[in-house]
């Protein structure tokens, strides 16, 4: 009795420490990047909106930061998220925080320190950033309402790479089919080369329930 309860907290403390790390993963300083932590939410429905997607993200936080639907900006914060979240498979895009909202090919940031800011004329970028990453023909305004801007997580579709990216209506659909929406949480120029609180809470807890079964353990006899 007492090994198979210290085994299952020993799982569940494995699978948590596992969840927390395969989940979030930072962009460190040190590797050049902008020490911000990038997540991979599944929608909570297969219809859920560009829209709901961008005012869920902003409800977000990870270690006390903001999180935002995720601002792409440079060719290696693209690279980094497509070799963290690609999944290798087909039909599988994400939503990220790139909108045209006049439907005139001016596409724009629409959350984060990037609020508002222009990154692309059509299929160009343009300043400041200087940044697109279009796959296949996009933005090919395709059908009514494609003003938001999906990532492809998985395999090729219609011509459009992993990594690259697509205008989409603001429903997913098999014309677009997003899966998720990409996280980004902001260290605000903090170090982030610190433990992560949770991580070290899980430990805690991990620990705290293997002395417990040890405790319980004294009012009950072995089987
Ligand atoms: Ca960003
Ligand atoms: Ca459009
Ligand atoms: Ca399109």
């Amino acid at each position: 009795m007492k090994k198979i309860l210290t085994l299952m907290f020993l799982i569940t403390f494995f699978l948590a420490y596992k969840n927390a790390y395969a989940v979030i993963f930072e962009w460190p300083v040190l590797d050049g990047g902008n020490g911000n932590y990038y997540d991979l939410v599944p929608l909570s429905g297969s219809t859920q909106t560009w829209q709901e997607s961008l005012a869920e993200a902003d409800g977000l936080t990870y270690l006390g930061l903001p999180g935002h639907l995720a601002t792409i900006t440079s060719a290696n914060e693209n690279a980094f998220l497509n070799s963290k979240f690609n999944n290798g498979l087909g039909s599988q895009f994400a939503w990220f925080a790139g909108f045209e909202p006049n439907d005139d090919g001016i596409w724009k940031w629409a959350t984060g320190p990037e609020t508002g800011i222009q990154f692309s004329n059509g299929v160009t970028a343009t300043p400041p950033f200087n940044y697109a990453n279009w796959g296949g023909i996009e933005p090919n305004d395709n059908k009514p309402l494609e003003d938001f801007a999906m990532f492809n997580i998985g395999t090729t579709f219609a011509s459009i790479n992993p990594g690259q990216w697509a205008d989409a209506s603001p429903t997913p659909s098999s014309f677009d089919p997003v899966v998720g929406y990409l996280v980004e949480y902001e260290a605000q120029g903090q170090s982030a080369a610190i433990p992560e609180p949770s991580s070290l809470w899980m430990l805690a807890f991990a620990l705290a329930g293997i002395a417990a079964t040890k405790k319980f353990h004294k009012f009950i006899p072995s089987i």
